[in-house]
């Protein structure tokens, strides 16, 4: 008898050990879902920090919120947090097998060959992307003024003609690259395209120049907000351009 009595206290406690187990594990399962504010908090670009090397991330001067609904927050900080980073810190680190860490980027852009792979393709992800931050800005967009206007209107026909061109240009590149507004070395404004992190800087380009604007046209720039529309992508970089930068370029290439 006190056998049975034993076993039957032994089944009730280990009944209510589970009753209790099964309770956490349901107060688990009911923790409540993050609410759409605390889903979409992202992080600050004066967080992110790059290692050690001659070249330096360079500031994105607004925040990744900013430039929204053109490009959408969580792009902007995946883009400049991983993907420029990882290209700033390859780029020093491939930078230590050679010889070149005193070259500014220009001129090591200019010595890129295709034998040293991994210093071009990181190199170019460097430039490109300082480029593409400062060639965006808040509220910007429009047409842009004086000598720049004055040189696509000589050089295009007029800037509905350029930004039919660019966007055509953009639209009909195959695969990840980029599309650029460049000075050719007689001083003629043209429209090119450049595939993976080229740019019209390094030797071979089809067309060489120096680049004054620079919009990437890889997926992970507008994939999360855009998916496969990437013609929507391009028409909605003409809103956010910051054409005082780009003048500002131009006029440095002036100057040389
Ligand atoms: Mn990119």
């Amino acid at each position: 008898m006190n056998k049975i009595l034993s076993l039957t206290l032994y089944f009730i406690i280990i009944v209510i050990l589970q009753s209790c187990n099964n309770k956490k594990l349901t107060e688990v399962v009911e923790v409540p879902l993050p609410t759409a504010e605390e889903k979409l908090t992202i992080g600050s670009p004066e967080d992110v920090e790059a290692g050690d090397g001659p070249f330096k991330l360079q500031k994105l001067g607004y925040r990744y919120d900013a430039l929204t609904p053109n490009i959408d927050a969580g792009t902007m900080e995946i883009h400049y947090s991983k993907h420029y980073l990882t290209y700033l810190n390859s780029f020093n680190k491939a930078l230590d097998s050679t010889q070149l860490s005193d070259l500014t980027i220009e001129e090591i852009l200019a010595k890129a060959e295709t034998n040293h792979m991994e210093l071009r393709n990181n190199a170019g992800g460097y430039y490109n992307h300082n480029m593409y931050w400062e060639s965006m800005i808040p509220k910007g967009g429009g047409n842009p003024k004086d000598t720049l206007a004055a040189s696509i209107d000589r050089d295009f026909g007029s800037f509905e003609s350029f930004k039919a061109k660019f966007k055509t240009s953009a639209n009909l590149h195959f695969g990840s690259g980029w599309a650029w507004l460049i000075t050719d070395k007689t001083g003629k404004l043209q429209v090119t395209t450049t595939q993976n992190q080229d740019n019209p800087l390094m030797p071979k380009s089809i067309i060489k120049g120096t680049p004054i604007l620079a919009l990437d046209l890889w997926e992970h720039s507008y994939y999360l907000n855009y998916q496969n529309k990437r013609k929507k992508y391009i028409d909605s970089f003409f809103e956010i351009i910051n054409w005082k930068k780009v003048q500002e370029r131009y006029e440095e290439v002036l100057k040389k």
